[in-house]
């Protein structure tokens, strides 16, 4: 019988969560004629997958808060702290990722495909070119987007040659030029201007739990760090706001210049540990972490290193 399977993303949904969602339902859907699979997002998407859906012409997909009672598979998550409110009582049915391997525990086996590369986008274009499903422009499209995303444009530590080789072969298929449309992509994210900042906060942020312990990881990504570093006062308060509301032990904003390619990290709450974690004085709040550009590869192992 049909059953109708959503394919979703992390909370605070960033471009790869969405975009690789939306490609993973339709090859799924190539590859399977008997269920229905949708895309879904946990909540609204931020302003650079915007620019990067209307680009490509494409709807957002549905909004979808709980998953229970539902059938569910994850791309790019595999924590609790970042995964659909519900999920305990939903089908989880597969798993496509390429974080750590988190403490999500499913009750039946599963499909569970995780690469240490730049996107879990590149793993879905490579889902399509291994089985030689036939890629829609606009599909290949904002795969491409959402690997130059995920890897700053070939910038992060992340970015391994697979995300390169597939890139390209994406870029041939859309005919755009990576670099040029990797900074369109990225100018879309860091344009702040008229955003609260509890939107700024929010729109990349993460949850991680080890023992005890619960922090968040925000992120945002610039061209300098002057536009973002006139607002730190406001952005202080509000990230502190934010950690008291999910009773966190610490926060940490990074304020990531990808020209200069480098962090400065803001910390809130508990700051000892983010200061032994990079051996560094926390001054103002604020960690100087040159050569800094990954959450998940440069930040989040010291991070755990020293809880
Ligand atoms: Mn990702």
């Amino acid at each position: 019988m049909a059953q109708t399977v959503y394919v979703i993303g992390h909370k605070n949904p960033d471009t790869d969560s969405v975009c690789a969602a939306i490609a993973y339902a339709h090859f799924k859907k190539k590859i399977d004629c008997d269920d229905d699979y949708k895309p879904a997002v946990t909540g609204p998407i931020n302003s650079e997958t915007k620019f990067i859906l209307d680009y490509f012409k494409m709807e957002t997909p549905e909004i979808l808060t709980d998953a229970s009672g539902k059938k569910i598979i994850l791309v790019d998550h595999n924590e609790m702290g970042q995964v659909i409110d519900g999920i305990e009582n939903a089908e989880i049915f597969e798993i496509i990722d390429h974080h750590r391997i988190g403490d999500i525990q499913t009750g039946a086996p599963i499909l569970f495909h995780a690469e240490p590369i730049g996107s879990t986008s590149t793993i879905v274009a490579d889902f399509f070119l291994y089985h030689k499903i036939e890629m829609p422009k606009e599909i290949a499209g904002i795969l491409l987007a959402a690997i130059l995303s995920d890897t700053v444009i070939f910038k992060s530590q992340t970015c391994t040659e697979k995300d390169k080789r597939i890139a390209m072969e994406l870029a041939r298929i859309t005919g755009l030029n990576p670099e040029e449309f990797g900074l369109q992509v990225k100018k879309a994210k860091s344009d702040i201007k008229g955003k609260s900042a509890n939107e700024l906060i929010m729109s990349d942020f993460k949850e991680y739990r080890k023992e005890g312990t619960r922090y968040g990881v925000a992120q945002i990504e610039g061209v300098d760090y002057e536009e973002v570093g006139a607002r730190k006062g406001e952005l202080i308060k509000e990230l502190d706001a934010v950690r008291e509301s999910q009773g966190l032990n610490f926060a940490l904003l990074m304020v990531t210049n990808i020209i200069e390619e480098g962090t400065r990290l803001w910390v809130v709450g508990d700051g000892e540990i983010a200061g032994k974690a990079f051996g560094k004085e926390v001054t103002d709040h604020e960690i100087h972490l040159p050569g800094v550009m990954s959450r998940k590869k440069q930040v989040v192992p010291e991070i755990e290193k020293v809880i």
